[in-house]
């Protein structure tokens, strides 16, 4: 008898029937070994190894870009846990029909295991996964994206305390491509694709999807937010953590370069997408990123909206489904203010100047290992991860939401999240544009009934004796002309300090029905061109299309049946009578 991982591996290799399995121990060597047989299998290419050492560009399946939500299951024993917002599976059903299609999946392939850490060695917050695969470049993202080898597979000895991932490319027809999660077993099998999210197991699956199951049960939050600290002229960081969703800028937000450097404010990045945050000895929400890198949105990225970025995907870098210049580094749209004369694009075909259509997919990733952030904070691995003074969601919205706006309390802070919308990207398959509701950014990621979720919000609230405060932002909002009304990018730490200022219990804000909203006064606003007007507007709360909005969330929550909390719906009744005073005052 082997070790309950061992015989999982074989359990997965007796179906799968790949020719060899490779243990995976995650050195530098390794990352060369696959990167050849990824070059060798022609859809990856190194790229120019003076001005990009160690890079490579590699092109999916053109069918193969995003994430898939359709194909995307929970498979919890019972329906009613999966809740209204997951596709649900019965486990016996899924483990059949999937099963079948993992039969001699693997043939003729190499099978891959790769043991991985989720936060640093040793910290008690990091939890372990094991992902086989038969994609070599799985492995090599797996090699950015999370610490893999030795000390996973120490942590793990005899134990079954690991989240294991079967996953395979199978035929990449996106007819047979499923991902699927079974909360009970903590177990994810995913097949048919090779791309972000849908095969980096570490990633949304487990790290979102079963890990949110394993908070509730023992009592943290697994959330789709970034951390960055800011540092005031003190020298004090103050950290946040910041939910949005997919593809609305948390890679450039967290690794924001300050606009306000010169006064001694300076952003810290910490993480990008996730993170997992548990109530500390010191009474604060400590807050871990259970990742090693960054898989962020390649177009707009460039040396003005994100310098930072474009310093650390310089080296060892993986970009995917970028175009490429004819000397053979990466290129995307934004990255110059004209495309280079001659690219090949995302799929390998030469394009010429004026040709139809973006040479890089819209949801074109590079992935680079977080330590080469230029700004990456001393307390990144920290394993007491550190104290989150302020929660921020956001989303993509043309209208409605102002730049910033404060929550009243907790309470209400939860019902913004759960109320937050958002505009969809191309980091989802499907079209893009359309608004809908994405509570915490989570509608996608969470592993349960978001009901239960929402109750699991509330709960936290009461057993942390010092929570974050709850704010909203929206760097998108447009002005009648169609154009963002806000700059956005680095100087968006001008709205963290007023964040800051408000955590300390200082920054000028107006009291109005949704929150507490800054004054004009109350932005540092100098060095900065904004019209009187357009500040007017960035800020404004128009109670007639607030009205509107608590309607619309009052109509989402019905969805959740009884399992949304009461308390939820009474902040939605306040929202709406404090939104009929003002009206009524003014009318
Ligand atoms: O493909 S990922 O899920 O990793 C990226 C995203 O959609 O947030
Ligand atoms: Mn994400």
């Amino acid at each position: 008898m082997g070790t309950p991982l061992e015989e999982w591996v074989e359990d997965a290799a007796r179906k799968t029937r790949p020719k060899q399995v490779v243990w995976c121990g995650g050195s530098e060597a390794e990352a060369q070994q696959m990167v050849e047989t990824l070059v060798a299998e022609g859809r990856t290419v190194r790229l120019n190894e003076r001005t990009y050492p160690n890079c490579i560009l590699h092109r999916s399946d053109p069918s193969d870009v995003a994430r898939t939500e359709q194909v995307t299951f929970i498979c919890s024993r019972r329906k009613e846990d999966a809740g209204p917002t997951n596709n649900w599976m019965a486990p016996e059903e899924a483990k059949q029909k999937v099963g079948a299609l993992f039969d001699g999946a693997m043939a003729g392939r190499t099978m891959y295991v790769v043991p991985y850490l989720m936060g640093p060695a040793d910290s008690s917050m990091t939890r372990v996964g094991v992902e086989v695969t038969d994609s070599p470049y799985v492995v090599v993202s797996m090699h950015i994206m999370a610490r893999i080898g030795k000390a996973a597979l120490e942590r793990i000895g005899k134990t079954s305390d690991f989240v294991p991932g079967l996953h395979s490319l199978g035929d990449l027809n996106p007819k047979r491509r499923f991902v699927l999660h079974f909360p009970e077993e903590k177990l994810i099998w995913s097949i048919g694709s090779g791309y972000g999210g849908n095969a980096l197991l570490g990633k949304k699956c487990f790290a979102l999807r079963i890990a949110s199951c394993m908070a509730r049960e023992q009592g943290w939050m697994a959330e789709h937010m970034l951390i960055l600290g800011l540092e005031d002229p003190s020298g004090k960081v103050t950290y946040m953590a910041a939910a949005f969703p997919s593809a609305c800028g948390k890679t450039n937000m967290a690794m924001m370069v300050s606009t306000l450097e010169d006064s001694g404010y300076r952003v810290w990045t910490l993480g990008d997408d996730i993170a997992w945050m548990q109530p500390g000895p010191d009474g604060y929400l400590h807050a871990i990123n259970p990742e090693a890198g960054f898989f962020g949105v390649a177009p707009g990225t460039n040396a003005l909206t994100n310098p930072n970025v474009m310093a650390a995907v310089k080296r060892n870098t993986i970009f995917t489904n970028v175009a490429m210049t004819a000397s053979r580094e990466p290129w995307w749209e934004g990255m110059t203010a004209e495309a280079p004369p001659e690219l090949t694009d995302w799929q390998g075909h030469k394009v010429s100047a004026g040709a139809q259509g973006p040479a890089a997919h819209p949801n074109s990733r590079y992935t680079v290992p977080a330590r080469q952030a230029p700004r990456i904070s001393s307390h990144w691995k920290d394993p007491a991860g550190v104290p989150i003074s302020a929660i921020i969601f956001g989303g993509r919205r043309a209208r409605v939401a102002p730049l910033v706006y404060q929550s009243l309390n907790w309470q209400h802070g939860v019902f913004v999240g759960a109320g937050m919308a958002s505009e969809t990207t191309a980091a989802i398959t499907g079209e893009v544009g359309v608004r809908r509701r994405d509570p915490m950014a989570m509608l996608p990621f969470c592993g349960y009934h978001m009901g239960d979720y929402f109750r699991h919000w509330l709960e936290m609230g009461r057993r942390i004796p010092h929570p974050p405060r709850i704010f909203h932002v929206n760097w998108f909002r447009k002005g009648p002309n169609g154009k963002f009304l806000w700059p956005g990018y680095g100087e968006n730490v001008r709205v963290l300090k007023w964040i800051l200022e408000r955590v300390n219990g200082k920054g000028l804000a107006e009291e109005t029905p949704i929150g507490f909203v800054p004054t004009p006064q109350g932005l540092t606003l100098d060095g900065l061109a904004i019209s009187a007007a357009d500040l007017k507007e960035v800020l404004r709360v128009d109670a007639a299309d607030w009205q509107k909005e608590a309607e619309e969330i009052g109509t989402f929550f019905n969805k959740f049946g009884d399992r949304l909390p009461p308390e939820l719906r009474a902040e939605q009744a306040h929202l709406t009578e404090r939104l009929h005073l003002v009206a009524s005052a003014k009318g």
